[in-house]
């Protein structure tokens, strides 16, 4: 097979002061930081559909990247042109991991045993490819919003029969996750939600959801898959309101159908923006309550309303996000760039400078993140912020060892408190920046 990306060498280290473009900066894959190379800290994985799929087309105007590989669209040579391409797209850079949508890997035909067969045909090509490589999947999904049967939903759908089809397709593509021995399975919400109330059952739809999801558990755990489902919460966008809103209602949702022991949440940067929240707050909301799997690493842009899914350069962000993973103990799944080229970096040299940008991004949040928990001003601030709580009152709060009355009377006696102390917001801020920028 030939070379496909032929002005473009493997990827190398090179240090903060390369000018080289096609070089990390800040990814040094065996770097050690805090006990663990930075490789097993920041598990890659190179999103099959935007890299491999998406040529650009918009709202307004038909793709301009041609990610054809040397094949006629729409035929299974293509399909394995795409392999070939994203394995070497892979091994240049280092990526260790892929994620995918059933109808990524091959075209989807009338027929879904007809489209079945083609992904038999193709995972078995993908596991050749994977062979003598430390390549692996990340997680598999199904795409059960871009056929048109799926536009009322597909666990929330009103057709009993699209229902079945939509069981049909998680079947199979837990089938492919086991496979290529993925280490989760996404389900993303994309039409799960609602146009308008006047014509849905919200109650009727969220119990067929979650029943959906109790098969899909029973079934993948019946075939041998030991990895974590994961939710990906995102408010809106195709639908105007969709059911897994945020990682707060998406925690809730499982809790409320018995399902919170086999998910976990994939966070993705932009749907946590989209949500009105910052990205940190999604992932420190699914951390607390244990339930921080995998993350969809891309960002947003404040001054547009939609998923934009741009590769993420936003450093800042990136400390905050990888202090939460610190803090988290890591992460049973890895960071997938779910992200995309914008339209007008349509050559294939900018598919490689993006996962630069992006693996160097997260690269330097690590970096920044671990000097944070090592400086220790940030960490030993909160601590002292609550210190109050460790005389005797606090702990017999925390103990639930006082009742609301006797908590009355103890204020009676004070009369007044003293103001709480300050939150020294600016001040952390500064620190903040001062770590950043050393
Ligand atoms: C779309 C989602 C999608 C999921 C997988 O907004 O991010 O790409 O990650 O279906
Ligand atoms: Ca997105
Ligand atoms: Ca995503």
């Amino acid at each position: 097979m030939s070379e496909i990306f032929k002005n473009i060498p493997v990827i190398h280290f090179e240090g903060k002061d390369s000018n080289n473009p096609l070089a990390f900066k800040y990814y040094d894959a065996d770097r050690v930081i805090l006990g663990k190379k930075m490789s097993e800290h920041l598990p890659f994985a190179m999103a099959w559909w935007h890299n491999l799929c998406a040529g650009g087309t918009d709202m307004f105007g038909r793709d301009t990247a041609d990610k054809s590989f040397g094949a006629e669209k729409g035929t299974m040579e293509h399909a394995k042109a795409k392999v070939d391409a994203g394995f070497e797209f892979m091994k240049k850079l280092g990526i260790r991991y892929f994620c995918f949508h059933d109808v990524d890997l091959v075209p989807e035909a009338e027929d879904i045993k007809e489209t079945n067969r083609r992904l038999d045909e193709i995972s078995d090509y993908i596991l050749e490819k994977m062979q003598g490589t430390n390549i692996k999947c990340l997680w598999g999904t199904a795409n059960m919003f871009g056929n048109p049967r799926f536009m009322n939903g597909a666990g929330s759908t009103n057709s009993v029969d699209v229902y079945a089809f939509a069981a049909a397709q998680i079947k199979k593509a837990l089938d492919l996750t086991v496979k290529l021995g993925g280490r989760g399975y996404v389900f993303w919400g994309g039409r799960e939600g609602y146009e308008t109330l006047l014509n849905t059952d919200v109650k009727f739809e969220q119990e067929n959801i979650a029943r959906l999801m109790h098969l899909a558990v029973d079934y993948g755990r019946s075939i041998g898959f030991t990895g974590d489902f994961y939710i990906e919460p995102k408010p809106k966008e195709p639908m105007k309101h969709q059911y897994d809103f945020d990682a707060a209602t998406a925690i809730g949702f499982l809790r409320q159908y018995g399902l919170d022991k086999d998910f976990k949440l994939n966070i993705e940067a932009n749907h946590a923006t989209l949500a009105g929240h910052t990205f940190q707050h999604d992932l420190r909301i699914s951390a607390i309550n244990g339930m921080l799997g995998s993350i969809d690493a891309n960002q947003g842009d404040m001054l547009l309303g939609w998923d934009t899914d741009e590769f993420p350069f936003n450093v800042y962000d990136a400390t905050l996000c990888m202090y939460e993973v610190l803090k988290n103990g890591g992460l049973t799944g890895g960071f997938n760039f779910d992200s995309k080229n914008r339209r007008p970096s349509y050559t294939p040299e900018d598919m490689f400078y993006a996962y630069v940008l992006g693996m160097d991004t997260f690269a330097l949040g690590l970096i920044k993140a671990a000097e944070i928990i090592e400086d220790g001003r940030l960490d030993n601030f909160v601590k002292e912020r609550y210190s109050s709580w460790q005389n005797e009152l606090g702990q017999k709060i925390r103990n639930n060892r006082i009742t609301l009355k006797e908590l009355a009377e103890y204020a009676d006696s004070l009369g007044a408190p003293e103001l709480p102390g300050s939150g020294r917001q600016e001040l952390l801020e500064g620190i903040m920046n001062n770590i950043l920028f050393k």
